[in-house]
């Protein structure tokens, strides 16, 4: 049984708390999806009320501590070192659509240092957890990226820039380079569980460009503690600032870097 700190409890209890009210608004949906209003507000509603629960627990356990919410945005705190950032339901088009794949996000900055995340699927009761330098656990199982070493056998989720997203043509290169080069390419619609599953063995890599702090904070601390690899998609280091994602297992990352600038050369970017 691994052993779990005061703060990764507070964690995972905040996301237990939260979750049984989004798995009965998801049961919702699929009445909502045949009434002419469709299931949109009533979504937004599922979703702020899973933030405030968050937000509730999460300061009743560390009342001094700041928070960077989705959908609250920037709540400071007393204590200025330490920031939640939580996303109470990534993967919200999968549950506004009846698509059953979503989670809860939440992680613990510790002087700008990403130091906790906890991801949970509460439909798959998976909890995905880790602590920076205590490792990575799938429901006290202990993680570690997968050791696939080529291209060729490798299975890569992504996320496709959607309507009025830019960098649209430049994605279609990237894209057209992994889906000729990897055995496989999945997009299901969960940044933070699209990390998780990296952390897990699961995916080979993951790259996604313009995401927000709350989608990754916790699935990079993951993939790292995973023994995996995450940096910006051109190599950079300011990966939850720009958005833009490569994350990887140990040994696909370097190669996925070259493919994707390689991509990008073709085309004439910069
Ligand atoms: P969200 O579900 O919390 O919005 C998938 O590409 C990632 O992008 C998800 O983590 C998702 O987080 C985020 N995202 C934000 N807006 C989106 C949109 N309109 N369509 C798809 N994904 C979106
Ligand atoms: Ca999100």
């Amino acid at each position: 049984m691994a052993i779990r700190s005061a703060i990764i409890t507070v964690m995972i209890q905040a996301a237990y708390k939260a979750a049984p009210g989004l798995v009965h608004d998801f049961g919702e949906v699929e009445n909502l999806q045949v009434s002419m209003k469709g299931p949109s507000d009533f979504v937004t509603s599922a979703d702020l009320q899973a933030e405030r629960v968050l937000r509730a627990e999460l300061a009743r356990a560390r009342p001094a501590f700041g928070f960077l919410l989705e959908e609250a945005g920037v709540v400071k705190g007393t204590d200025e070192s330490h920031r939640w950032i939580v996303d109470p339901l990534d993967g919200t088009l999968n549950f506004l659509h009846g698509i059953p794949h979503f989670a809860i996000s939440i992680a613990l900055e510790h002087n700008r240092e990403i130091v906790a995340g906890v991801i949970y699927d509460p439909l798959r009761d998976e909890l995905f957890r880790a602590e920076k330098g205590g490792g990575a656990y799938l429901n006290n199982r202990r993680m570690r990226v997968s050791s696939r070493a080529e291209l060729s056998q490798a299975m890569i989720a992504t996320g496709i820039p959607w309507r009025g997203r830019p960098r649209q043509s430049q994605y279609l290169d990237w894209l057209a380079a992994v889906m000729t080069n990897c055995v496989g390419v999945r997009r299901l619609g969960s940044a933070a569980l699209d990390l998780a599953y990296v952390a897990a063995g699961r995916y080979e890599g993951f790259w996604e460009p313009a995401l927000s702090p709350w989608d990754i904070a916790a699935g990079i601390l993951m993939v790292r503690e995973a023994g995996g690899f995450v940096s910006e998609i051109d190599g950079g280091s300011g990966v939850l600032a720009s958005g833009d994602v490569l994350a990887a297992n140990d040994q696909l990352h370097e190669p996925l870097l070259a493919l994707l600038a390689a991509a990008n050369a073709t085309r004439g970017a910069t």
